[in-house]
């Protein structure tokens, strides 16, 4: 993909707000970019996934599934949705209009450093993925909230207060939709890949995909909200994997290095003995091996999975795992997380074999190197608990004949990505879990017991 698009796409397209509230004449000439950029695009993407593309439902055919939901952090990207705008963005027509994506595969020829195919640091602030939805609380939390009241199409009985929190994620990467769905900036790699899952085994288990709209002049994938049938939810976002970098950005990083001052800064602040003297030296830091660090520190490589980011249904969230590696300290959380619920634990537990059974059966999970994909954990006091495989951005088609495992080592070249593995590992976190919580709720029925026997003994006497 051509960088001028790129850069464009990140910076004209207002990424950070600046296409929703500024006046007529710049909205008029940034959708102008838009359209141009777009238009080049879908050319492209219809070369590679033409028959796919189409029939995408309006809003009234999406199916009502549950889905993820992620929202804009940033203030200028909110704002109270209106008909029009949906109008805009989902219409009879609904042109296939399609944004470049900042996180590419296809594109690598015409890039010139690591970073050019990596990361679009205009467009990209941190982290990994998920947000909530909840009723508003009226709290105001240091976290990247955004407020949406959803106006249209939902009678005034209808409309809710939504907060969105982004747990983790490049910030701006997500807009309100109509309720039930979100809209998700677009990626070429993500929409291949909920193209090709369509018709695959992992279908009941990715959030719905509605097709590609465009709205304010940039393009998104229209997603369902996962966390739409729950009340109050629980969050937890695990990283998959024991890679978290495709092999293609560690050859660009060796034949151009760019050292990055704000990886340099992640690093300090998490460790200061982490840069090389070199690196300290140079203030910098490349992307690959920012990425083979956290993975180091964190519990990637020992388990093939971490846990990104955490929001509980009492407002509090958490993102500093960065150093949460045994299997002890893992367990510990997930214990916190599900708040000792025996019930959860298990419904998770059967949650993930049946995703698991469903990676063993998938075309698509075979043919294709899943990096930086997680597993989005979702329950609440009904002890309703999901779990749903999210972020497709990095997922990369192989080539034509060529499978993964995903359960061997990773050796560069292979592209083996660990991700079964790490399932296994899940699997057994959560079965240790559950054993300690059903101990824990055995001991606490027998104490009642022990106590309620002693109170009869003593009415006896
Ligand atoms: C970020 C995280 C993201 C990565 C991002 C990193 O580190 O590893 O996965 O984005 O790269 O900065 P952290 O979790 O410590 O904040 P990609 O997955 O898209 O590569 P970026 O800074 O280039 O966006």
């Amino acid at each position: 993909m051509p960088k001028e698009c790129r850069r464009k796409s990140s910076k004209d397209f207002g990424l950070s707000g600046t296409g929703i509230n500024e006046g007529s004449r710049l909205e008029r000439r940034t959708a102008e970019k838009a359209s141009h950029t777009c238009d080049d695009l879908v050319e492209k993407a219809a070369q590679i996934a033409a028959s796919s593309v189409t029939g995408a439902p309006t809003v009234m055919d999406a199916p009502r599934v549950p889905q993820v939901t992620i929202t804009p952090e940033s203030g200028g990207s909110s704002r109270e949705m209106q008909k029009e705008d949906w109008d805009d963005a989902v219409d009879g027509t609904l042109r296939r209009k399609l944004s470049n994506s900042s996180i590419s595969s296809t594109g690598s020829s015409a890039v010139e450093s690591e970073d050019d195919l990596l990361s679009d640091n205009e467009s990209k602030s941190k982290g990994i993925i998920t947000l909530e939805q909840l009723v508003d609380t009226g709290e105001s939390k240091a976290w990247w909230k955004l407020k949406t009241i959803v106006q249209w199409p939902f009678s005034v009985t209808q409309k809710r207060k939504l907060n969105w929190v982004q747990l983790a994620g490049h910030k701006g990467n997500f807009k309100a939709a109509d309720e039930g769905n979100i809209l998700k900036k677009f990626s070429e790699n993500e929409m291949l890949c909920f193209e090709k899952l369509r018709d695959d085994a992992l279908l009941l288990f990715v959030p719905g995909y509605h097709g590609t709209v465009e709205k304010d002049g940039e393009c998104f994938l229209h997603m369902t909200d996962l966390l739409v049938n729950f009340d109050l939810p629980n969050v937890m976002d695990c990283k998959m994997g024991v890679r978290t970098y495709l092999e293609e950005e560690l050859v660009r990083a060796r034949e151009r290095p760019k050292p990055r001052e704000d990886l340099y800064t992640k690093m300090m602040e998490v460790d200061s003995e982490g840069p090389t003297p070199q690196e300290h030296s140079q203030r910098g830091v490349t992307k690959p091996r920012y990425m083979q660090w956290r993975e180091t520190m964190s519990s990637t490589n020992t388990l093939g999975f971490r846990i990104e980011g955490i929001k509980k249904c009492d407002g509090t969230c958490r993102t500093d795992f960065k150093k949460t590696r045994s299997k002890k300290d893992v367990i510990q959380v997930f214990k916190d997380f599900v708040g000792g619920n025996g019930n959860i634990t298990k419904s998770y537990l059967s949650r993930l074999t049946e995703i698991r059974q469903a990676l063993k059966t998938s075309q698509f999970f075979r043919q294709h190197e899943v990096i930086g994909s997680s597993l989005l954990f979702i329950h609440d006091h009904t002890s309703n608990a999901q779990v749903w495989i999210i972020d497709f951005g990095k997922t990369t088609a192989l080539p034509e004949g060529q499978t993964l495992s995903h359960d061997i080592r990773w050796q560069e070249g292979n592209r083996e990505d660990g991700y079964l593995w790490g399932l296994e590992n899940l699997i057994h976190t959560l079965e240790s879990v559950s054993n300690e919580v059903t101990a824990e709720e055995t001991f606490c029925s027998v104490a009642e017991e022990t106590d309620c026997c002693q109170t009869i003994e003593a009415d006896g006497q």
